[in-house]
């Protein structure tokens, strides 16, 4: 069986790009892989944050993950701090990822903007833990978003430099496995931007914990534009946020744009956006209700990860450890 790696970042409540871009594939992909799921709390730490807030947000995105239907029991689900081996390879892989390269990411670009100088030396070598997080398990199939593409193009850059400098054919290719649908769900305040936990705008997202009357209010003020919707998707060209919401819809719903659009073609955006909304709740709410449950029993929660961190540890601990022999540390 192929063995899957996920992650996502502890930094607020999922929101719904998070479940259409990632998780919702992950509930999938469980059938038929070895799957392993973390949270990746270093990653995090990349930006600051209050240390009881970190510890609040592993706990929601554990809740929220069991609660869209992760299985903990079956596949492994942990932070990625209580398992040494992410900090250990991520240090060799510092060594040999090339600063031109982690100089071409977008994301670094996007998230620093202007004043990269002030942000921290973690944010920058990002990519390279993230390619040890998935090297250490020898995962080839990774399931992202499609704004995620770039990081997973050089893990793969890295895994090869690693076995070409060692001469050694130690860390396999990974396939990136992108959902077709709702590959990138954008703000709802701003249909160029990508939807994301850490918007300081809380109207600009859907967050998975969200009630029903929270997620009609965020898409009746969603923003939209005056035109009435095409009947084609050729008619979205050029009206993002039209296109956002569209897309939205056809991933909740399951449809292609195409057939939304042959059903809510010419109307405005009043008796779409019930629509959207009335779709979204069906399937969030009782989400956002079993998130609810879990945090109310904080201790389940923490051995939950324990255990999960437990096994982890055992995939990954040979297979870093002898990454470490083949580079030459001294045991
Ligand atoms: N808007 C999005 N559309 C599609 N997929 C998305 N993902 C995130 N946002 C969108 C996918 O979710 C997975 C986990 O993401 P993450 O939390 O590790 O990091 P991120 O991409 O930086 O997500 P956020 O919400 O934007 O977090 P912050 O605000 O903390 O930076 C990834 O597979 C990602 O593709």
């Amino acid at each position: 069986m192929q063995r899957v790696f996920s992650g996502i970042q502890p930094t607020g409540v999922p929101q719904l790009g998070n479940y259409l871009g990632a998780i919702r594939n992950w509930v999938r992909l469980q059938e038929d892989h070895d799957c392993v799921f973390c949270l990746v709390d270093m990653h995090a730490l990349t930006v600051f944050r209050e240390p009881e807030q970190l510890r609040r947000d592993n706990l929601a995105q554990a809740a929220c993950l069991i609660a869209s239907g992760i299985d903990p029991e079956k596949h492994v689900l942990y932070n990625q701090s209580a398992v040494s081996a992410h900090a250990r390879l991520g240090w060799i892989f510092n060594c040999v990822v090339r600063l031109g390269w982690l100089n071409r990411m977008t994301q670094f670009k996007e998230k620093a903007g202007k004043d990269r100088e002030q942000h921290s030396a973690g944010l920058f070598v990002y990519p390279a833990l993230m390619a040890a997080d998935i090297h250490a398990f020898h995962a080839t199939r990774v399931p992202v978003g499609e704004d995620q593409k770039q990081h997973l193009e050089i893990a793969n850059d890295i895994g090869a430099k690693f076995n070409h400098d060692y001469g050694v054919d130690f860390f396999p290719m990974i396939e990136p496995l992108i959902p077709p649908s709702a590959a990138r769900v954008m703000s709802l305040r701003d249909g160029t931007k990508k939807m994301s936990k850490s918007d300081p705008s809380a109207q600009s997202r859907i967050e998975l914990t969200d009630t029903a009357d929270d997620i009609a209010l965020k898409i009746r003020k969603a923003k939209s534009d005056t035109e009435a919707l095409p009947s084609e998707a050729a008619g979205l060209e050029g009206r993002p946020e039209a296109r956002n919401l569209v897309t939205i819809y056809a991933a909740m719903a399951n449809q292609n744009v195409d057939d939304v659009l042959a059903r809510f073609g010419g109307q405005g955006f009043g008796p779409f956006k019930a629509a959207l909304a009335e779709v979204l709740v069906e399937t969030l709410s009782p989400v956002a209700n079993e998130t609810r449950r879990l945090l109310e029993d904080r201790p389940h929660l923490e051995s939950v990860l324990r255990q999960g961190a437990a096994r982890a540890n055992a995939l990954a601990e040979p297979i870093v450890s002898e990454a470490e022999r083949l580079v030459g540390y001294l045991r």
